[in-house]
């Protein structure tokens, strides 16, 4: 357990293989000891919350321009992060165009209205205003970013296996209920037109290890690539200290990449109950095992680009929240310090390295 500064950089000893990020939001970037940790250990960054279009979206703005297919966004907080990456040289994953989640109702009905009963406006509407969404977005942010952000989130978690519904679908998301399963290709389709050369558009879920949503992915994502449409598969990749089991990970890693893809991980953390030295050592040798797995198969020959962890310490993680029972899943404390999971993963490419 040592300071962060004290500790060799994460990312230089990936450098060979793939880039590491961390989820980050904007005030971490006020913060000196954030800014310096994050600039040290990490090579990507992806916005943890202020690139959702609940962030980017003004109703306000919106109801003033007065037009009924085209959404207003307010980009000061997405903008400040990407000019200070641009400058200290981070890459960017931007999350995330379409998503059911943190898209306000009215982006969705009948005159933008906020009524939580408003109608939902027509078909045509709703592929107007994701056509006008995801065209607006990607032009302001390629306007001076093109550079920086290596990778979109197009869509994300679409397939819900407990819904029951044909395909899998996610039936409660409003872009399935306005569009049903084409407001998939149709977000593709969008972002291919307005992507700028080098950058890469995901389609971006947790649990995609898990057999029957992976064959659920799959089958949308052969369609999408063999039009073209899509570059990459994100697997999320929050994780439990004894789920899932790797080998599921490693055999959806390689039907993703089957199809052709690039893959990432996006949202990597581990839910772990405790601080105290036992769990954290099981902790530790959890993600020692899962970076040993992604260096072979990155060795291999497998398009792993970067790995990306939802968060930055124990402290500012959202499964601190979200757990009841608290959670210590990341690889630094809220210290600051190294904990032994980050040893465990700053270990693994020299072992990778003696193995090859
Ligand atoms: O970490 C994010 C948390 O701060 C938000 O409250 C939450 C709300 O939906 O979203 C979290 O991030 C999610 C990500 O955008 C998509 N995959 C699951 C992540 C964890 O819930």
């Amino acid at each position: 357990m040592i300071a962060f500064d004290k500790a060799p950089s994460l990312c230089r000893a990936y450098s060979r293989d793939f880039w590491i990020g961390a989820a980050v939001n904007p005030w971490m970037l006020q913060d000196a000891e954030y800014r310096a940790l994050i600039l040290r250990h990490f090579s990507s960054v992806t916005l943890e919350n202020d690139m959702k279009p609940e962030r980017l979206l003004d109703r306000k703005a919106t109801l003033a321009g007065g037009d009924p297919l085209r959404a207003q966004m307010n980009f000061t907080l997405a903008d400040r992060v990407l000019s200070f990456a641009a400058e200290y040289g981070l890459k960017v994953r931007f999350h995330v165009l379409c998503w059911h989640n943190q898209t306000p109702r009215w982006f969705f009905a009948e005159n933008w209205s906020d009524a939580p009963d408003a109608p939902l406006a027509s078909r045509e509407t709703i592929l107007s205003r994701q056509e006008n969404y995801i065209r607006d977005v990607m032009t302001h942010v390629n306007q001076r970013w093109a550079d920086t952000v290596y990778a979109w989130d197009v869509v994300n978690e679409a397939f819900e296996p407990d819904q029951n519904e044909p395909g899998l679908y996610r039936a409660r998301s409003l872009w399935y209920q306005t569009l049903g399963p084409d407001f998939i290709p149709a977000a593709f389709r969008a972002a291919r037109r307005y992507q700028a050369p080098g950058q890469q558009l995901y389609y971006n879920d947790y649990n995609a290890f898990q057999p029957e949503k992976r064959d659920a992915i799959l089958a949308a994502l052969k369609t999408l690539k063999a039009k073209s449409l899509i570059d990459g598969m994100g697997m999320q990749g929050h994780m439990n200290l004894d789920w899932p089991d790797f080998a599921l990970c490693e055999e959806a890693i390689r039907r993703y990449a089957g199809l052709g893809l690039s893959v990432q991980v996006t949202e990597l953390d581990i839910h772990c109950p405790g601080a105290d030295a036992e769990r954290q050592a099981a902790l530790a040798d959890r993600y020692g095992a899962y970076f040993a797995m992604l260096l072979r198969l990155h060795r291999e020959g497998l398009p792993i680009g970067s790995v990306t962890f939802w968060g930055v310490t124990d402290r500012d993680s959202w499964l601190t929240g979200f757990r009841r029972e608290g959670s210590y899943p990341l690889l630094f404390d809220g210290e600051k310090h190294t904990k032994p999971a980050f040893d465990a993963v700053l270990a693994q490419p020299d072992k990778a390295l003696l193995k090859d």
